[in-house]
């Protein structure tokens, strides 16, 4: 086991089952005429977390770790969009309508994609989502249990959100959750920090938090951890 500086307790890793997943840092949240705007908000602030999550990023595909990226949207013909989601609230523009990027929200449409900064590369899975949780209505799931998988590091947009609903869904199916706090950010920093508290509060009730170097460090121990176990493991 790897041990990563975090809270409220330090994070233990196994050599074999750490993934990173990253939500929904595509265009429609962090580009001006998006889906994010449309909801009225200030899409800049979330840019801020690139430079960290391009860092964190590399260092799993540095370690051979798998990354799973998600992408909320829809069909075009927005069948897989209940109507609770497209008529709530006034936007300025609803999902699937025209927009500066494309349709909004839609699959396959330019504002969709995966900035460029994060794209996916080959090897790696890139997840549609219909919903906030990234385990609704999707093989999450499935695609973890294949891989072993047991400990999910989560970063990615907006933190108490789409990040936290999925932290929560996967906590609640025993996957061990690390959220990486300089990673994620929200429309409302206020939402991100009380995100952050509510996840390592009681004992860690859905999880922990750590910042992005102290996760990267426990990567390069965990190298050398199975480099060392490989032969065990064989
Ligand atoms: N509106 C908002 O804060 N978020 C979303 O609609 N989706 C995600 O969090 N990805």
């Amino acid at each position: 086991m790897t041990s990563i500086s975090a809270l409220p307790t330090n994070y233990h890793v196994p050599p074999i089952g750490l993934a990173l997943v990253v939500i929904d840092m595509q265009r429609d949240f962090v580009e001006p005429g998006g889906f994010g705007a449309s909801l009225g908000n200030d899409v800049n602030r979330l840019r801020a977390i690139i430079p960290a999550t391009q860092r964190l990023i590399e260092a799993f595909r540095r370690f051979k770790l798998p990354i799973i990226h998600t992408q909320e949207g829809h069909k075009p013909d927005l069948s897989d969009c209940p109507p609770a989601k497209r008529l709530r609230g006034m936007p300025r523009m609803r999902i699937g309508d025209p927009g500066a990027m494309g349709r909004i929200l839609i699959i396959g449409e330019p504002g969709n994609e995966i900035i460029p900064e994060l794209a996916p590369i080959a090897g790696e899975v890139l997840l549609h989502k219909p919903g906030k949780g990234a385990f609704c209505h999707t093989e999450l799931e499935t695609i973890l249990k294949k891989m072993n998988i047991t400990h999910l590091a989560i970063a990615g947009v907006t933190t108490e959100v789409c990040v936290q609903t999925t932290m929560r869904e996967a906590n609640d199916r025993g996957y061990e959750c690390l959220l990486v706090e300089d990673c994620t950010e929200s429309y409302f920093p206020q939402f991100k920090q009380a995100t952050l508290e509510m996840v390592r509060a009681q004992g860690g009730i859905v999880g922990w938090t750590a910042v992005s170097d102290e996760l990267i460090r426990g990567l390069e121990k965990l190298h050398a951890e199975r480099a060392h176990a490989e032969p065990v493991l064989k």
